[in-house]
């Protein structure tokens, strides 16, 4: 094989500064998002629930690390490819050949090996953390999920219908604000995922399975949230929003939600099948 024409070498240095640039670019990106917006926001909201916030540190706990991996490899494999490119060296040359080394293969089978198993144990150190059920709950609402939305029914018997929908924002899911709330899933016709990345991981919805999360949100405000299991055409309007109160908003919340009921004027519980269970605290 002859060498390349100059026009190659040309191609692959300018590709190389545009990578060069672009890994310029995205640890700029990465280290200025970084600064006092809590944390790096543009990949992730901020989490407002304790649950979403170590969700978001085992999420950098793991890519920081991975991207550094990455760029260490991807530099070295750039360094060798261009400083042992073939046009840089005498005609006919053989670079020295290693086979059977064994403390090399030990080598990289041990070390991702390590990397693997770091990740393994740090998620599931995580998973038992975060995501037991719980007994301490101030309350617990039944989240159910339908084709197509989600129904919340509160301890004191009452339902809020987030309907799905693309015309606008849907009927929010109200919380006091600081309290522990256990979320408690059905699914009365397929799989759905309740999925708030502010505030938890996906739970899935299952039809005859109880499933568990739980939030307490450590701030007033209103986070958005989707369906995260494909579950039929209208999967896509299954919007999630979130919204806590002070404690006191909260209670008046309540007994207007109660008022409306006692007037009739709530929507009936029964108007989508199988979505009225009672709650069990
Ligand atoms: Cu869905």
């Amino acid at each position: 094989m002859t060498n390349g024409p100059p026009i190659y070498f040309g191609a692959v240095r300018l590709i190389t500064r545009s990578l060069v640039w672009l890994l310029g670019l995205l640890v700029a990106a990465i280290s200025l998002s970084g600064c006092g917006i809590g944390g790096l926001s543009p990949i992730f909201p901020e989490p407002v629930s304790p649950n979403g916030s170590d969700i978001y540190q085992t999420y950098i706990g793991i890519s920081v690390p991975a991207l550094i991996i990455f760029i260490g490899v991807e530099a070295a494999l750039l360094w060798i490819v261009f400083k042992y490119r073939r046009s840089s060296q005498p005609a006919g040359y053989v670079p020295p050949q290693t086979h059977g080394n064994t403390q090399l293969e030990v080598a990289w089978t041990v070390a991702p090996l390590i990397v693997v198993l770091a990740i393994a144990v740090y998620s599931f150190v995580e998973l038992q953390r975060d995501f037991q059920p719980i007994n301490n709950a101030a309350f617990t609402v039944v989240v159910s999920g339908h084709q197509f939305g989600w129904n919340y029914t509160y301890p004191q018997d009452f339902t809020i219908h987030q309907d799905g929908t693309l015309q606008g924002e849907v009927t929010p899911f109200v919380v006091p604000t600081n309290t522990l709330i256990k979320l408690q899933f059905e699914g009365t016709d397929v799989i759905h995922s309740w999925w708030v990345p502010a505030i938890s991981g996906k739970t899935d919805a299952v039809p005859g399975y109880d499933n568990f999360s739980w939030l307490k949100i450590d701030r007033t405000g209103k986070w958005k949230g989707e369906c995260a299991e494909l579950c039929g055409v209208g999967h896509s309007t299954m919007q999630i929003v979130v919204q806590a109160m002070d404690k006191s908003d909260y209670d008046s919340w309540v007994n207007e939600q109660l008022a409306k009921k006692a007037a009739g004027s709530s929507p009936s519980p029964s108007s989508a099948p199988g979505s009225s269970p009672s709650p069990s605290s």
